[in-house]
């Protein structure tokens, strides 16, 4: 997969080359590029934002410089190829998902363009969606100053799930949200720590029972903490032994 980024500050993404995302690069499963959106600015000033229309606080992204770099990045798409997925994060867009990442990671390019200030002016956006597939996509419902962290954390919910960057991949296919619930709490050595001991049906070596248990401890987690969760099951997903609990 081929990853491109746009952003003021290219020094923000350096993370992207750290730990398995670092090995996944190195190893030629993913490449990475991360481009200074100043390269495309003609003014001295290398000015990339200005007033918002209609007035208000703070500050918008000028459409020509994003136009000229989104061009540039994409450069021709060959004939019979698909263009590359765009994905824009800001506060203002669709809740990105578990779906998602699995959705991103069949994809082969994904471009990443940061907003900063009040956001990127609208045009850009709905300029481009008329030659590639563009996503609007929002990390959780909290206001960031950039697009930057949005970025680590969606390439690293993707990347994960790319053949070959993990080690083991059953770790993938265990993850909360897999099976639509939370995962339950995780121990290993010492048998006792600070007078707490883990709970017995996890060394009695009885798989059936430490199944149960685990998905037991999966449902209480879910409903005290996302019950929004719980409550958006299939029917089909909970079986007697759970509706029992
Ligand atoms: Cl994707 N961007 C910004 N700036 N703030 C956010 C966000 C994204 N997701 C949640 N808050």
């Amino acid at each position: 997969m081929r990853i491109d980024v746009v952003t003021i500050f290219p020094g923000y993404l350096a993370p992207l080359r750290e730990a398995l995302l670092g090995r996944a690069i190195d190893a030629g499963l993913i490449s990475v590029a991360v481009h200074d959106l100043r390269t495309w600015t003609h003014d001295v000033h290398q000015a990339v934002d200005d007033a918002p229309y209609g007035g208000g606080p703070g500050m918008v992204m000028r459409p020509q410089v994003w136009g000229e770099a989104l061009d540039a990045v994409v450069g021709d798409v060959p004939s019979g190829e698909a263009p590359p997925r765009l994905i824009v994060p800001t506060p203002a867009g669709r809740p990105f998902t578990q779906a998602m990442a699995h959705e991103y990671a069949a994809e082969s390019r994904l471009v990443f363009a940061c907003g900063r200030y009040e956001g990127i002016d609208q045009r850009v956006i709905d300029d481009a969606a008329t030659w590639m597939p563009v996503d609007e996509v929002s990390i959780g419902d909290y206001v960031l100053v950039g697009g930057e962290v949005a970025v680590l954390a969606i390439v690293e919910a993707v990347a994960r799930l790319l053949p070959g960057v993990l080690g083991n991949p059953a770790s993938a296919e265990q993850d909360s949200f897999s099976d639509g619930l939370l995962e339950g709490p995780a121990y290993t050595r010492p048998e006792t720590w600070r007078g707490r001991a883990v709970p017995d049906v996890l060394r009695s070596g009885n798989h059936g029972a430490i199944a149960r248990w685990r998905r037991d401890r999966a449902l209480e987690r879910t409903a005290a903490r996302r019950p929004d969760l719980l409550a958006a099951l299939p029917p089909t997903a909970l079986d007697r032994a759970d509706r029992a609990l």
